[in-house]
This record gives structure tokens, C-alpha cells and sequence, in this order.
């Protein structure tokens, strides 16, 4: 079992727990315990191994024994006896905004509420509103949560996908027959979120399918199995996700990856491109047409009619119809069959073209690690240069920086500037735009910093116009280098707040501020259509991490689909330039 889904089981028993009633320093060690296992960068299988799951920050008898049964048996035992008492579902509902453990046992010990549901039927009869510590307003905004929760139920994040899936790939690769397992769909294009996970494996001979089939129902991770066909199978993970696979033989392994990666979009204009050459493709090649019209087209049709000229790989599927690959992440039907009749595919940019990161935070506000761990994580990870970036003083859920503390950093700045060689340390801040768009420092002080990130974090529920507003107001600031995160959502959390981008991106171009490319997870803000907005109207990119701790600077390997995705080249990227090539930006409204 994979840390993530431990770290998710205990949080579910927390929630149950702190529902229950449970006392609130066992609730608070366990919370502890969780953020442990969610920082932690070894797998706890290792660590169990070693006998040292207790040697961990946080982890004591309790909790490490709980993850011993969980990596020993994939149970809780204790899970079980909490569910015997505490509907399980009402952890789900302690994820809505407004409604924390107390409230959910309230709802559910006075108005026997348990779903999302129930408790949508219950406010919107004024029930809720009744109950001691609910008022109207908070109904509201519990409407709303719920609104948000349907929108986003059953996508998961695809950085967290990657990690409920690693283990069965592994254990599916394991067949002696398999010559190729991808996963196609969604996933393939890098998207933020997946619905499901669509895995082709391409398996020579019929008979070895079986076997095939059999290790795929039989993952030790597999909750339920929907189906299980000669061809196809469809199971859901313990974690929730639900996994298709579709054994292939050679000649048509090619055509159904292509089909399978979609996007729907992308498969329609692809199939219109076939017929206008007299083709016709499916998920089982590219086939001639023979003699008598009236096919539409229709994937399912009869696979034999024609001649098929293409189907083993991808390449011989585009290649058919005149095309050059076109890569994954670029098939949303966004122009891209164009671009590539026309020879004008981007060169993405890639991850390891980065020369830096410039959004983190150290313990100076809300992160883990000290300015030298961070810088030593950077230098490791061969980056040129890195900017510590943590927040200003209105922040103060984070614990931001008033000017005199700013300074004190400053200090530890130059000591690591000395510890750490070969990297070159950027002293910055993100600092708070305030509700009538000034900054939340002195510009004394902000002249002092190497570099000024500047963003939203608070009052997001302005109208647009005065959103908008609030942020032009900022970039105006001729000391501001970056607006980060710019339109605030948290995937599957949280909207983003009414935002008119393309008079924000239009102002970064006239001020000459870069717009950022947040590659936390539930952040990847600015998203692909923004991005490409911002390429087109050459507004640079920075791709940055907002790490909280070192392990998160790794959030960058997962984040730049979103940066491919939004047709991104290197040159687009500011950080891609070198140590000279960044300075000189930096410099750039000087002389
Ligand atoms: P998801 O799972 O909601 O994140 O999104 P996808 O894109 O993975 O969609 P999914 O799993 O329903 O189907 C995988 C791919 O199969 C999809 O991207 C394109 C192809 N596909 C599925 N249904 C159709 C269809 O009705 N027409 C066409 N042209 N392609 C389809
Ligand atoms: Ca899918
Ligand atoms: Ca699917």
C-alpha cells in the first residue's frame, strides 16, 4: 500500500473520530501523524521494514500500529469498529466547505443527515438553518459547497492517480506475455484531473489474454471487479479509482492507443480528416473504404470492412492521413491537427529545462524546512538559482513576514548564500495584494528583494470587475516581477474568483510581469488555456512550485503537463533561462 492512500485512511479514521467525540489531543497526534506520512519520501513499507515506523515525527504506538496492519493486510480493524457507530459517509461530508466534524455530528445526531444529499434536502427546508450554530449565511455557503462537491465528484487528481496506479501497473507488467502496457486516455493527455484510468496492453497471441486478465482482477488493490471480459476488463481501486483495460494484438495496438488517448474532440476531427482522403479510422486501424458509401464513420462498425493500411503504432495511425505525431498533451482539439498539417507543432518545453524555482517558502512563514535545506534540496535538484519567497505580514494564517522579520531573513539568506555553493539564492517574498490592490510591504523594503511575487489570498469573493481591478492595481507596481497564482482555485476545492484574465494577462504584457504556472497539484494556476493565452500574447511564464517543504520542489515533474498542455515552448518560460539570462530580466526596468 502506497503512502497516499494510508495517509488517506487515516485521515478518514480522524474524521470519523473527531465525529464521534473523540478526545481532541489523540484527534491532533493523529493529524500530526498524517502530515508525517504525507511529507514523507520513503515508502512506509521500507520503513515498517526496518522496524522504525515509530522513529518517525509523530508516529507513536497507535499510529504506527495502524500502519503496520494497514501495509500487513490493507485493513483498519479500528476503521471498522469506528463505522459500526459513525456512518462512514460523514467524512465525505466534513470535506464541504463550511461543515467541519463538529457540525457534521451535529447534523447528524439532530437531523439524521449523513450525505451531501440529505443535507442539501435538510437546509433547503430550513432545517439547518434551526439548528444552534448554523445561520443563514452559513446555509449558503454550505449550498454552494455542495454545488462545487457534485461538479468535481469522482475526478481525482492525476498526481494522485500516479500513485494509486504505480502498483498495479507494476504488478500487470509482471506477465511474461504483455509486450506493451500504457495508460491511455485523459491521463495520457496530462490533464489535471482523471475520471477513470484507460490501460492498453498489447499481448501477442489470443491465448495468453487470460492470464492477462486474470493478474488485472487479481491486484491485491482491486476493491471490486465491474467486469471481466476475454478483451476487456473494468475493476475500481480501493482508493476509488476505477480502471479499464483493453488487451490488443499488434495490428491494431497502435489505432486503439490513439483512439483510447482521445480527447473525444480531438478523435472526431481526426476521423473527419480520414474521410476527407476516402479513409476511414477506428480504434482498430485506418482502413480503406470500400466501394459503397453510406459509412458514418462509426468507431464500432464492422472492423474488416476495407483495407487496413495503418493501425500497429500511433505514428503509422497519423502518418496515414499525413500527419506527424502529435503529442498527447496537445490533443484537445485546440488547432493542433492544423498546426501539424502545417508543420507548426510547438517544441514543449520539458521539465528538466527548468534552471530554477522561484515560489517557496521556508519556516520563516508556513513552510517546514529551513532557507538551507531548501537551497540545498534546489542545488541537488541542479538548479541555477532559486528565490525563497515566503508571505507578508497580512497573511497571518501563515505566519507572514512583517519588514523587521523580512530583514532578519535576510540574514539567514546570506548565511546559506555562504553554506550552499553553487546556487544562486534570490532573496524574495509573495507578498499579499490587498483588498484595494496596494501591496502588503513598504516599497523600501520591496526594493531591497531580488525578486516580488504578488498574489491574491484573501476577500475572494469581490465582484469581477473589482477583482479585476484589485489585481491591475498590483501589476501597475513598477517593483512587481510575478503574479502568482492568479486566479486562486484549489482543484475540486475551490472556484476560481471572478477574474477578467485577459485584462490581467493584458496588463502583465503592458507592465512587463511575468504570470506564474503553480505546479501544486491542487493548484496548476494558471491552467492550459490561460497559459496558451499568455504564449500568444508573449506574457513570460514561470513554472514554480510553492513548495512548503523540500520533498514539494518534485511537484514540477508532475506540473508541467499543465505548461504542455498550454502549447508551452522553452522560450516561453522565463525560468528556463540561465543564471545571466534571469539576472538580466530581473534588471529589465533598469537604465
Ligand atoms: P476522463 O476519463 O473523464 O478523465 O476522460 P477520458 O478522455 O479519459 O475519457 P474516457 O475514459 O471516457 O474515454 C477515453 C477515450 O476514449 C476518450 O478520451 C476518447 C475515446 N472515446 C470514448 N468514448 C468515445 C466516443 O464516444 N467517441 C469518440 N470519438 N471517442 C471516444
Ligand atoms: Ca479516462
Ligand atoms: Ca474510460
Amino acid at each position: 500500500m502506497e503512502n497516499i492512500e494510508i495517509a488517506r485512511r487515516l485521515e478518514e479514521l480522524a474524521d470519523l473520530l473527531e465525529i464521534q467525540g473523540a478526545n481532541p489531543f489523540r484527534i491532533r497526534a493523529y493529524r500530526n501523524a498524517i502530515r508525517t506520512v504525507s511529507g514523507l519520501t520513503r515508502p512506509l513499507s521500507e520503513v515498517a521494514a526496518e522496524d522504525a515506523l515509530t522513529d518517525l515525527p509523530g508516529i507513536g504506538k497507535d499510529i504506527g500500529g495502524y500502519i503496520g496492519e494497514l501495509l500487513d493486510t490493507g485493513k483498519l480493524s479500528i476503521l471498522d469498529e469506528v463505522t459500526a457507530e459513525v456512518p462512514r459517509e460523514l467524512a465525505t461530508l466534513t470535506r464541504l466547505d463550511g461543515v467541519g466534524p463538529k457540525k457534521a455530528r451535529k447534523l447528524w445526531k439532530e437531523l439524521d443527515v449523513t450525505t451531501p444529499d440529505e443535507l442539501e434536502a435538510a437546509a433547503k427546508e430550513g432545517r439547518v438553518a434551526a439548528l444552534s450554530g448554523f445561520g443563514q449565511k452559513s446555509v449558503e455557503k454550505i449550498l454552494r459547497a455542495i454545488e462545487d462537491f457534485r461538479k468535481h465528484q469522482g475526478r481525482f487528481l492525476r498526481a494522485e492517480a500516479v500513485q494509486y496506479l504505480r502498483p498495479l501497473l507494476v504488478h500487470v507488467e509482471g506477465v511474461e506475455a504483455i509486450r506493451r502496457l500504457e495508460v491511455a486516455g485523459s491521463y495520457r493527455r496530462g490533464k489535471e484531473t482523471v475520471g477513470d484510468i484507460d490501460l492498453l496492453a498489447l499481448v501477442e497471441g489470443d491465448d495468453d489474454r487470460a492470464g492477462v486478465m486474470e493478474a488485472f482482477t487479481t491486484f491485491p488493490g482491486v476493491d471490486r471487479i465491474e467486469m471481466s471480459g476475454e478483451t476487456r476488463g473494468s475493476v475500481v481501486l480501493t482508493s476509488g479509482l476505477p480502471v479499464d483495460l483493453r488487451i490488443l494484438g499488434p495490428e491494431s495496438y497502435g489505432a486503439a492507443l490513439h483512439y483510447f488517448t482521445g480527447s473525444k474532440e480531438h478523435n472526431v476531427e481526426i476521423r473527419k480528416r480520414a474521410q476527407k482522403r476516402g479513409l476511414r479510422v477506428s480504434e482498430y486501424g485506418v482502413f480503406e473504404e470500400e466501394g459503397k458509401g453510406g459509412d458514418d464513420g462509426d468507431a464500432n462498425s464492422d472492423p474488416h470492412a476495407g483495407r487496413r493500411i495503418a493501425g500497429a503504432t500511433e505514428e503509422e495511425v497519423f502518418g496515414a492521413l499525413d500527419l506527424p505525431f502529435i503529442p498527447p498533451v496537445l490533443r484537445e482539439n485546440r488547432g493542433e491537427i492544423q498546426a501539424a498539417d502545417q508543420g507548426a507543432l510547438p517544441k514543449l518545453v520539458e521539465a528538466d529545462q527548468l534552471r530554477g524555482d522561484l515560489h517557496m517558502h521556508t519556516t520563516w512563514s508556513d513552510g517546514r524546512d529551513s532557507v538551507r535545506a531548501m537551497a540545498e534540496a534546489c542545488r541537488d535538484r541542479g538548479y541555477a538559482y532559486m528565490a525563497i519567497t515566503d508571505h507578508s505580514q497580512a497573511v497571518t494564517v501563515a505566519r507572514g513576514l512583517t519588514p523587521e522579520r523580512l530583514r532578519e531573513q535576510w540574514v539567514e539568506i546570506d548565511e546559506a548564500r555562504d553554506q550552499v555553493e553553487g546556487i544562486q539564492i534570490l532573496r524574495g517574498c509573495e507578498v499579499d495584494i490587498l483588498k484595494d490592490g496596494s501591496l502588503d510591504l513598504p516599497d523600501d523594503v520591496l526594493a531591497e528583494l531580488d525578486i516580488v511575487l504578488v498574489a491574491v489570498h484573501s476577500h475572494f469573493d469581490l465582484d469581477q470587475a473589482t477583482q479585476t481591478e484589485r489585481i491591475l492595481t498590483a501589476l501597475r507596481h513598477p517593483l512587481v516581477d510575478i503574479l502568482v497564482h492568479p486566479t486562486g482555485r484549489l482543484i475540486n476545492r475551490r472556484e476560481p474568483y471572478a477574474l477578467d484574465m485577459e485584462a490581467v494577462l493584458q496588463a502583465a504584457l503592458e507592465h512587463d510581469v511575468a504570470v506564474e504556472l503553480n505546479t501544486n497539484p491542487r493548484r496548476l494556476d494558471l491552467h492550459d488555456r490561460h497559459l496558451f493565452r499568455a504564449r500568444e500574447l508573449g506574457v513570460p511564464v514561470v513554472i514554480s512550485t510553492d513548495a512548503h517543504r523540500t520533498a514539494q520542489l518534485a511537484y514540477v515533474d508532475e506540473g508541467i503537463h499543465q505548461a504542455r498542455r498550454g502549447w508551452l515552448e522553452a522560450g516561453d518560460v522565463l525560468n528556463t533561462r540561465d543564471r545571466d539570462g534571469m539576472q538580466a530580466w530581473l534588471k529589465r526596468r533598469e537604465g
